[in-house]
């Protein structure tokens, strides 16, 4: 006997990922050889990895509970039989299609499959082929100056900071910007996820030459000879400007906590002052073009920055009850704001609009799809932004979790 299983029903390599949020998959009988007659057969699946590797578990529908050991009953005529994987909690992977997913008919080995469980994590914890994988999918983005990181660079400026900045939007807008660069980097490398700088922890693994860089005291940023961020150039400018004013064996001084920035208050018209303290204050606890809305796009810690911003986010929305739904009040400010900031409006430049109260131009495109996922589709609203696991709209989900942030 033979079984075929398929993750995010698709045989394609590009789908064998998961995160925290369910991934729907299907098995079925490809060779009934051996069957003895019967019907159907109970396929036993079983996630099998290194204890310092990925982990999947498994549930039959879209409630329930997760197992690993899980049997399904598959018929012997070939029909697909549905089932969800999502990675076990704490178990993220390591390394490109490091959980192996076995399944067994008694003890017979009757099909396998590999899967990777893509998870953003904290920058500060990467095992070094994790954050070198990382940086090097940045660092072809950016190509020199050359590749697809101009857009994202210039989407992110003083013209169009109305956009993004200053109104409810400023969470939505980050969190839509940043998926788009994550599937950009995912293009060049599908085993990346975007990490995150954890601003109020010290954090001292990111700010080595291997990684983000090392500053002088005018904010030069040097790298190891083995660090493919040494030929970054923004703007046609060779090279990244960044003076931290902390020492960066600690937390910058002055940022609101986590807990804290949780504690903000449970609706979202309290919780976004965040956007102040601790975001602003992340921003400006260094010099040098992070420091600045219309420059800070040429750092590429700013964007690790930005993925912890969108963390605290969602950190938010889980503690607080079903803060994913956008018809529920708490979940958002509804206070009439500019275009680009209200719940039915769609998101420059991603809506491709242009001319006032728009920038005069959008650059990039629409938002990069998903070889997984179809949400948030590629013109996406503001409301469209909250649910990123699909808690209310399953399975519309988009294909990113946090290390420390579950699927409820
Ligand atoms: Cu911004």
């Amino acid at each position: 006997m033979d079984v075929e299983i398929q993750i995010n029903n698709s045989s394609s390599a590009s789908s064998k990922f998961v995160g925290w949020t369910p991934s729907p998959c299907r098995i079925r009988i490809t060779n009934p050889a051996g069957s003895q007659g019967q019907a159907q057969h109970d396929i036993r699946l079983t996630s099998v990895s290194a204890a310092s590797a990925g982990a999947v578990v498994f549930r039959s529908g879209t409630t329930g509970a997760f197992a690993s050991p899980f049997t399904v009953r598959v018929p012997i005529n070939g029909n697909w039989v549905s089932f969800f994987m999502a990675g076990r909690f704490g178990r993220a992977s390591v390394n490109l299609n490091d959980v192996r997913i076995e399944a067994r008919r008694g003890n017979a080995l009757v099909g396998s499959t590999t899967c990777t469980v893509r998870i953003r994590k904290n920058a500060n914890n990467l095992t070094p082929g994790e954050r070198d994988r990382f940086i090097a999918a940045f660092a072809q983005l950016n190509n020199q100056g050359a590749g697809p990181f101009t857009n994202f660079r210039d989407m992110h400026t003083n013209v169009s900071s109305p956009q993004a900045h200053g109104a409810p939007g400023f969470l939505p807008w980050h969190r839509a910007y940043l998926l788009d660069l994550e599937r950009e980097l995912q293009r060049i490398d599908p085993s990346v996820a975007l990490h995150y700088w954890r601003f109020d922890r010290p954090s001292p693994n990111i700010f080595t030459r291997d990684f983000m860089g090392v500053s002088d005291n005018i904010g030069t940023v040097f790298f190891s000879p083995t660090n493919p961020l040494q030929f970054w150039v923004t703007d046609g400018v060779q090279g990244i400007n960044r003076r931290p004013f902390f020492n960066t064996n600690a937390a910058p001084p002055g940022l609101r906590t986590e807990a804290e920035t949780i504690g903000l208050g449970a609706n979202f018209t309290a919780f976004r002052v965040m956007e102040g303290n601790p975001h602003g204050s992340a921003h400006v606890s260094f010099g040098g073009s992070i420091s600045s809305i219309g420059t800070a796009a040429r750092d590429p810690l700013f964007f690790m920055l930005h993925c912890n911003v969108d963390r605290l986010w969602a950190k938010w929305q889980r503690q607080n009850n079903n803060r994913f739904n956008a018809a529920q009040a708490v979940a958002y400010d509804n206070t009439p704001s500019p275009i680009g900031h209200n719940l039915p409006n769609t998101m420059w430049p991603w809506n491709g609009i242009t001319g006032p109260p728009r920038p005069p131009t959008a650059p990039g495109g629409t938002l990069a799809a998903s070889p997984l996922v179809s949400a948030p589709g590629n013109s996406p609203r503001v409301r469209d932004m909250l649910d990123y696991q699909g808690q209310i709209s399953a399975p519309a989900y988009m294909g990113f979790d946090y290390d420390d942030v579950p699927f409820v």
